[in-house]
Order: structure tokens, then C-alpha cells, then sequence
């Protein structure tokens, strides 16, 4: 029947998709649950989805994108590690008439050099973070610590800002130290504990700001094996809403996060598709939901829903 055929060639166009990945790495919980979710999008849509993993590097990422390039592929999913640098080969593909779609990461380069970017509000997100420190200190002195993300990444840049324009006004709060611990668990604790060392064995610290929860789960473990208690003795706030700071959040140990999706490719992919149909142009910024959660709001639970999907 038509409806049979019709049905048939659909399946078909999708099969011949071909969308070339270039991810930045593993460094957080988030990042792999956004590849898990990547990974599934694609399938249920039926692409040959061609991932490359960079290991935190940019040049990597340009050598993914150029081999994309020369490989053909229908589009090009970008998550850039940094936000400099990628004029040259963002012109390579556009040259090549490649809709490349940048997900949670923004770059510098002119936006006619790509087709559309999803990804969160990063300045807010850091805003919604220091605007819960602010309530919840209620006028009291605090010393803030911030852990930032990966040096030159649109996330550790706008983070920063958005925090810094939330408390400020606020004289009785102050980042004291701050200090890239680049997204990564294992960085988040060894800075935390130069910060601890360097604040009266961590007595002097009221909060912690880190702009991501992998960082600030590490940093937990460091403000525990200094004998005091996080979540208490040291307030703590971050971004992403991983299963693993809920997880510490229902045990008291953390005390706040806001929302950051995984599931940044659905977007992209109902955008890519409208602009193969029929060459709908999309938005140039796709932008996803940002939500405070805190003690109150069922950790445990948030937990559970969570602790499946790839994180
Ligand atoms: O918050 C962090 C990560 O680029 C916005 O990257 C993203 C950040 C995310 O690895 O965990």
C-alpha cells in the first residue's frame, strides 16, 4: 500500500543518516549520562550515529570534525570543550554544507557557522545557585570557596558570572578562594583540600560554590576526612543534579543543586529534522530548563529516578 511505502522509505531515509559526535570526554556524571542519552535518541531514530570521544582535548575535536567532514556525514553534533578557537574548521564544515549543532557548550565564533545550539542558560544557573547561598545565610558573614569548571569553558565563565552577580550586594558574602577543579571528581577533592589547608583546617569556610556536582562530591569526601561535616559545617551548592549529589543531599551532605538535562540531543535531532524536511531554520539557541532542587524537595526520590540513566 502507499501508506506500506511511504512508511518503508522513511525508515529508509533514516537508516541512511549518518551523524558524526564529537564529545568532549568522560570527566563528569553528566557528560556520560548525555552520551548514554545521545546514544539512545540516535537509535530510536534509527541514524548511524559515528561517536569520537576527545579526552578533554580541542584539537582532538578538530580532527573529529574534519575526518566528519571528509566522511560525508549529515550532521555534526559539537559539545566544544572550550568557547575559542573553532572559527577555522566551523567554516570547513559549513563550506561543506554540514548543519553542525553545538550541544551544552557555547563557542565564541559566529553563529552563522552553525545551525542551532542547545543548552541551558549558564549565567542563571550560577545566579539560581548564589541566590539560594544568599537566602539561606539570611545576612550572616559567609566565606565562600568555588570550585570552577574546565579553564575557558562557556560553562566556568558563565557560572562564575551568574554566581558573582547574584551575591552581589551582599556584603556579608565573599568568595575567598577560587580554583578550577575541571569538572572532574578527583580535582574537586585535592583542591578542596588545598582550600581546607589553606582556611584553619576548613573552619573558616562557611560554603562551598562548585559549578559542577561531580566536583563538589569530591569535595565532600575532602571536608569529611577533615573531621567536619559538609552539608553543616560547610554549606554546599552546585549544578548538573546527578544521582550521586542526591544521593549525598539525602544524607544531609549536600545541600543544593540546579537541574542541568542530559538529554540535550532530543532537541537537536527534532531540530535537525525540520531543517532536512523542509529546511526550516531553527532558533540559534535551543534553551533547556534550569530547576533549584534542595533537601526539601525528595532527594531520595530524585535519586531513584535518576540512577538509571547512564549517569
Ligand atoms: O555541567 C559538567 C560537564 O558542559 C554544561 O560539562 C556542561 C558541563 C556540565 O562536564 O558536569
Amino acid at each position: 500500500s502507499a501508506a506500506a511505502l511511504a512508511l518503508g522509505s522513511g525508515a529508509a531515509m533514516a537508516q541512511d543518516r549518518v551523524i558524526g559526535f564529537s564529545q568532549i570526554g568522560s570527566e563528569s556524571g553528566w557528560r556520560a549520562a548525555e552520551t548514554t542519552l545521545t546514544r539512545m535518541q540516535a537509535e530510536e531514530r534509527g541514524y548511524d550515529l559515528r561517536f569520537s570521544d576527545a579526552q578533554q582535548r580541542q584539537e582532538n575535536q578538530i580532527a573529529a570534525i574534519r575526518s566528519f567532514v571528509a566522511q560525508g556525514v549529515d550532521a555534526i553534533l559539537l559539545a566544544p570543550v572550550v568557547a575559542t578557537g573553532w572559527d577555522s574548521v566551523l567554516q570547513e564544515a559549513h563550506e561543506a554544507e554540514i548543519p553542525v549543532v553545538l550541544l551544552d557548550r557555547m563557542v565564541d565564533s559566529d553563529p552563522s557557522l552553525y545551525l542551532t545550539a542547545v543548552g541551558s542558560d549558564l549565567v542563571h544557573e550560577g545566579e539560581v545557585a548564589g541566590q539560594w547561598l544568599v537566602d539561606e545565610v539570611a545576612g550572616e558573614e559567609c566565606r565562600v570557596v568555588e570550585l570552577q569548571g574546565t579553564t575557558g569553558s562557556s560553562p566556568a565563565i558563565d557560572r562564575k558570572t551568574g554566581f558573582e552577580q547574584a551575591i552581589a550586594g551582599h556584603d556579608n558574602i565573599q568568595i575567598v578562594r577560587s580554583q578550577t577543579g575541571d569538572f572532574t571528581r578527583a580535582l574537586g577533592k585535592e583542591v578542596m583540600e588545598s582550600f581546607i589547608q589553606a582556611e584553619n583546617g576548613g573552619r573558616d569556610i562557611c560554603a562551598l560554590y562548585a559549578h559542577n556536582d561531580d566536583m563538589a562530591v569530591g569535595a565532600i569526601q575532602a571536608i569529611k576526612e577533615a573531621g567536619l561535616t559538609p552539608g553543616e559545617d560547610i554549606l554546599i551548592v552546585s549544578i548538573d543534579a546527578v544521582p550521586d549529589i542526591f544521593a549525598a543531599m539525602a544524607a544531609g551532605e549536600a545541600n543544593a543543586t540546579v537541574e542541568l538535562t542530559p538529554n540535550m540531543a532530543g532537541p537537536a535531532f527534532d531540530a535537525l529534522e525540520a531543517f532536512w524536511a523542509d529546511g526550516t531554520e531553527p532558533e540559534k539557541f535551543i534553551q533547556t530548563e534550569s530547576r533549584l532542587y534542595t533537601q526539601a524537595d525528595d532527594p531520595a526520590g530524585e535519586y531513584e529516578a535518576r540512577k538509571d540513566l547512564g549517569y
